[in-house]
């Protein structure tokens, strides 16, 4: 399966960023070949389809802005479209544009190889497939690559073991099950009332408490639904340039602004009304002011006394080693209530951690707990892990994994220096998991495009981004982070939950507009940052020194 032409660009990944980017470089008139390790595409929701998943972004949010049509016959059925309905939307996203042709399904890049002469990299998977190609753009997504802990004795387990990131196609009957979850990030919290339902038996190992919001999922209006489809552009504009990707307007008030009554108020109206703006909407000083955050954690507490009924188990699954919003905070459906089931245990692996997994379950150092099925919701190694996971070699035949041992160094979260005419969507560094995802994958997908065809005018055979870029680039990252709570917290955005991973903040917390706004003008400036050579490229933007091979 040897490739001789060589392409223009390979993409890798079929989610909404592998999808759009073929579709718009096929549309630039790059010969392009997209690559996918599933039989379909979906990405993300190929994967995660475990009993409750769910978008946490609303549905008007969740879809691209580029298909005027489908934007208008797209049902929008509940607030928080579903697993499946997603799935169905990209489906049909990859029907109408005819994207499937241009995919290799069942592929999975192992190496990437830049060879320095030519200016080309050569793309090899485990299924025997090799190409090579002017450009790399990854569209791996931020969270893929599953975290999988390893207790003693897993492998003897004689029951069904999962991970919520990487479910099977096919049904699985969970019906007089004994199951256990362990974790209870985003994942854990949307799968465990779900489970909870349906097995005779569910224990939960909690190793740190989290604090989760009601979602407030439900049926959506039909006049509402038709008022938006009316106003799609002007939701789309504000998303653009908004915080996060939504177009809801963020609090100007502190939470000091108001009397304690006031607050109470406010914290009760957005938990009613469910949503990120219990955060965002209430009060502007949440996400950097150490008081002022306890005041919203308080709230989320005092709400577990009143929702749980054993005090012990509401004492267990009270957060306290965090500000809240410093992990990602989970949107839920009867999470905490499913702790008053009868059917439901909860584990608290810091007073009582597993010994080993055995054959017949889990052993605690407080007893052994007979299971079925385990399911890891224990997340990803984010950001860094899946585009690690590629076998990249850029100059010099240095590995990716070798240049990010400190972490990851990047230039606008987008390129990486050292590593030539590759380009990361939503990669380390750019707003992606702090956002709601199509928005940045779709200005992520259309600065590249503009930048590739940018470079072919220019005759550039390589274009990379330099090591100032990247270096002002990754400085300026940290600091903006630093003037948030958001590195207090032992989370997988600090690389915190992989041993051994780099401590540092992987995401932008500088905001979608701003950063768009960034990027933009990069480009105005004719690609900033970067440097090009080739053929007639007039080594545009070299750097004296800088004697890279042509
Ligand atoms: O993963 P997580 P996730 N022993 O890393 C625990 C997105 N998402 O899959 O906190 C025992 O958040 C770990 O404990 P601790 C969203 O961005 C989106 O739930 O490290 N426990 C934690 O409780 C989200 O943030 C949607 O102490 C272990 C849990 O496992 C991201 O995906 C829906 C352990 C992992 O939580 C990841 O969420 C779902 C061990 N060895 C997810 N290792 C949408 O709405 C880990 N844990 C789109």
């Amino acid at each position: 399966m040897v490739d001789a032409e060589p392409l223009d660009a390979v993409v890798i990944g079929a989610g909404f960023a592998g999808l759009y980017m073929v579709y718009r470089l096929r549309e630039q008139g790059f010969s392009v070949q997209g690559f996918e390790r599933g039989d379909g595409v979906g990405g993300t929701w190929y994967w995660n389809r475990y009993p409750g998943a769910r978008c946490d972004s609303e549905i008007m949010f969740y879809s691209f802005s580029f298909l005027p049509d489908l934007e208008q016959e797209w049902p929008l059925t509940e607030r928080y479209p579903g697993q499946p309905d997603i799935l169905r939307y990209l489906e049909e996203v990859a029907s109408r544009l005819d994207l499937r042709k241009d995919f290799t399904f069942g592929a999975e890049v192992t190496a990437l190889e830049f060879d320095e002469a030519a200016g080309r990299w050569t793309l090899r998977t485990a299924q025997g497939h090799q190409v090579t190609a002017r450009y790399v753009v990854t569209a791996v997504g931020c969270l893929s690559t599953a975290n999988q802990p390893r207790f003693p004795g897993a492998d003897s387990f004689r029951g069904l073991t999962l991970h919520t990131g990487n479910w099977p196609r096919e049904p699985v009957d969970l019906a007089a099950q004994r199951v256990a979850v362990i974790g209870t990030g985003a994942s854990g919290i949307q799968a465990i009332p779900v489970i909870a339902e349906r097995a005779a038996h569910l224990t939960v190992f909690q190793r740190t408490a989290q604090f989760t919001i009601p979602a407030e999922n439900g049926p959506l209006d039909d006049q509402f639904v038709a008022l938006w489809k009316q106003n799609y552009p002007e939701w789309r504009r504000r998303a653009r340039h908004s915080p996060a990707g939504f177009a809801y307007n963020p609090s100007i008030t502190s939470a000091f602004e108001v009397s304690a009554a006031e607050r109470r108020a406010a914290f009760e109206a957005a938990w009613g009304a469910g949503g990120f703006t219990f955060l965002s909407g209430t009060f502007r000083d949440l996400a950097l002011d150490e008081e002022a955050n306890e005041t919203a954690a308080d709230f989320v507490r005092s709400k577990i006394d009143e929702i749980v009924r054993d005090p012990e188990v509401a004492e267990m699954l009270k957060p306290r080693d965090f500000p809240i919003g410093t992990k990602r905070l989970p949107l839920d459906t009867n999470y905490y209530e499913t702790f008053n089931r009868p059917n439901v245990t909860l584990v608290d692996l810091k007073r009582t951690p597993v010994e080993e997994i055995t054959p017949a379950g889990i052993r605690t150092s407080a007893g052994h707990h007979d299971l079925d099925v385990i399911v890891y919701a224990t997340g990803f190694d984010a950001l860094t892990g899946p585009l690690e996971a590629l076998g990249i070699r850029g100059r010099g035949g240095r590995s990716l994994r070798d240049a990010w041992r400190e972490g990851p160094r990047t230039y606008l979260g987008v390129a990486v220096p050292g590593f030539p005419n590759l380009f990361t969507i939503t990669g380390p560094g750019s707003p992606s998991v702090l956002s709601n995802m199509p928005v940045s994958i779709e200005q992520h997908v259309e600065w590249i495009g503009d930048c590739l065809a940018w470079a072919r005018g220019h005759g550039a055979k390589v274009i990379e981004a330099t090591e100032q870029a990247a270096a002002g680039w990754t400085d300026h990252v940290q600091q903006v982070a630093g003037h948030t709570l958001h590195p207090k917290a032992a989370s997988w955005y600090m690389g915190a939950n992989i041993p051994g991973k780099p401590r540092i903040f992987l995401p932008y917390i500088g905001g979608v507009g701003n950063y768009r706004d960034r990027c933009a003008a990069v480009a105005a400036n004719g690609y900033e940052g970067f440097v090009t050579s080739g053929e007639g490229s007039g080594d545009h933007g070299a750097r004296p020194g800088d004697h890279r091979a042509a």
